[in-house]
């Protein structure tokens, strides 16, 4: 039995959603209100400490970082892989991937905007500026690498690792 908590508006349980409709596994969808901070208490750090959204449980166990879930959902259930089967391929898929976790949703996430706000008094439109600054310095240099890729329409023939990661992002 697959569970996905998660939140509607988190674009780190939207790739899980993705990932789990490509792969054709029937999952249940557990809602974790962000807005009421439903993921800050205990019930659910008691689970994932991290206190973050998309926890991830199949057959009673807890997976709790998306990128970590998403390779291992690609392990534990093969058919239909996200990744592809070269391995020079799959580095590719990681790459471009990793790049949008670690460098466009890492300074972007919400907990960082708020602490921007909080923390240095920063204002809207000055987190508009940083926001902006974070998606060209990783949008540009990705545009540029999938041109020197040579890439059509997907990364390769279809929707895998690399889109899961893009949709929700842009
Ligand atoms: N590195 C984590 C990040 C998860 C994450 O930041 N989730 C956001 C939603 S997109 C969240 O739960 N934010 C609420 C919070 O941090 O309080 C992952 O990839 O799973």
């Amino acid at each position: 039995m697959i569970r996905l908590h998660g939140y509607y508006r988190s674009s780190t349980s939207y790739r899980l959603r993705i990932a789990l409709e490509l792969k054709g596994l029937d999952y249940e969808y557990v809602p974790v209100n962000l807005l009421k901070s439903e993921q800050k208490g205990a019930a659910f750090t008691s689970r994932n400490p991290f206190g973050s959204v998309p926890l991830l449980e199949v057959d009673g166990k807890d997976y709790v970082q998306s990128m970590a879930q998403l390779e291992w959902l690609d392990e534990a259930y093969p058919d239909k892989p996200l990744l592809p089967g070269d391995v020079s391929d799959r580095y590719v898929a990681r790459e471009l991937a990793h790049a949008i976790a670690t460098e466009l949703h890492a300074p972007l996430n919400l907990p960082v905007l708020k602490y921007l706000a909080n923390e240095y008094g920063k204002s809207q439109d000055e987190i508009g500026v940083w926001y902006r600054h974070w998606l060209a310095r990783t949008l540009d240099p990705l545009e540029a690498r999938l041109a020197q890729l040579g890439t059509g329409d997907f990364l390769f023939a279809k929707p895998g690792f690399f889109e899961v990661c893009l949709l929700p992002q842009v």
